[in-house]
């Protein structure tokens, strides 16, 4: 591996410009060598003021011996045949979540990184290096409110150009909420069930506002919020409730200003905005991780839980009942949880 390590990505949609752009100005010990995107004018204008080389494939980017580590942000159903092929080649990757969009590509994966014998893999679910969520997992992980027992999360989104579908809310969206509430109750979900309404009565088969109810296998409890339009920009915040006191996020992280006789605080516009912190932090942590060999975050096993759950819930939609969620053993290669 050369001193810095070479990263290359894949998909430059929002996410894939940020980790692109965090590689190339907030990482002292990696650069940006290669990008690819199905636009290839858009891939242009990410690689060239990083002097980078725009590939036509992602998987000629991944098997390129100019790139030592990749990170895949391109559409969610892409995911799962990237990843692979960055085990193939015994490459690192950061893959954005979800791992991927059906739970046999996920399975796939987490097993072909099992039979590796060595995790390649982190999943970009980065509120695990948000500093408001980090703190709220210290003060648990410190037993300061004593055990947990209720998990309360919300996340609400602005809206996309194409409304998702129920199933998306859950696996594109959700998939962040659910990975919390297993890091911070630091336990396995048992049973999902989920309640959605629409907030455009024209898209009646289109829950996007729903709500997320689970049971964690130590018996604790959670819910969570997911609201894909939420008329205002976006928010995410977290909530434990435990024997002894409470924990919740801090607040936007935006000034109050107290004015006119009124007080108005700005709410941030979407997930850039809010995480970009977290990201520079994220991918900070992953080349850091690369280069010393000590992998670290949420792994692909996280990620085949966290998607497990969602399907769960989308299960949970149609039928309009609980569904009970059974994972398989964990594979020995991820027997420490992420902290
Ligand atoms: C998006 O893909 C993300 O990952 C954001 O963090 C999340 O808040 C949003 O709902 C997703 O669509």
């Amino acid at each position: 591996m050369s001193e810095q390590l070479r990263v290359g990505v894949v998909g430059t949609g929002g996410m894939g410009t940020r980790h692109a752009s965090n590689i190339d100005h907030q990482v002292g010990n990696a650069r940006l060598v290669a990008v690819m995107d199905i636009d290839a004018d858009r891939a242009a204008s990410v690689a060239e003021p990083a002097g980078a080389t725009v590939f036509a494939d992602g998987f000629e980017l991944i098997a390129s011996d100019t790139v030592d580590a990749v990170i895949l942000a391109s559409p969610d159903p892409t995911h799962a045949a990237l990843a692979s092929a960055c085990l193939d080649h015994g490459k690192h990757a950061l893959v954005e979540k979800p791992l991927a969009t059906d739970l046999a590509g996920a399975a796939a994966v987490v097993d072909a990184e099992a039979s590796l014998g060595r995790r390649l893999l982190q999943v970009g679910l980065m509120r695990h290096y948000d500093p408001q969520h980090v703190a709220v997992r210290d003060t648990l992980r410190r037993g300061e409110i004593g055990h947990p027992l209720l998990f309360r999360g919300w996340h609400r989104n602005p809206p996309e150009a194409r409304p998702p579908t129920s199933e998306e809310v859950l696996v594109n969206s959700a998939v962040h909420d659910i990975y919390s509430a297993r890091w911070l109750l630091n336990d396995e979900i048992s049973e999902v069930f989920v309640r959605g309404t629409t907030i455009h009565p024209e898209r009646t088969d289109q829950l996007d506002l729903q709500l997320i109810t689970m049971v964690m296998a130590g018996g604790a409890i959670a819910s969570v919020e997911v609201n894909k339009d939420s008329g205002f920009g976006y928010e995410v915040g977290v909530e434990v409730s435990g024997s002894h006191g409470m924990v919740t996020t801090a607040p936007h992280h935006t000034p109050v200003v107290r004015q006119d006789g009124a007080m108005a605080q700005t709410v941030e516009p979407d997930w850039l905005a809010r995480f970009a912190e977290a990201y520079i932090i994220e991918v900070r942590a992953w080349v850091a991780s690369v280069i010393s060999g000590r992998p670290e975050g949420p792994t692909a096993w996280d990620g085949y839980l966290t998607l497990g759950a969602a399907l769960a819930g989308a299960e949970s939609v149609a039928t309009g009942a609980p569904v009970a969620v059974d994972p398989p053993k964990r594979p020995a290669l991820y027997s420490g949880r992420a902290k």
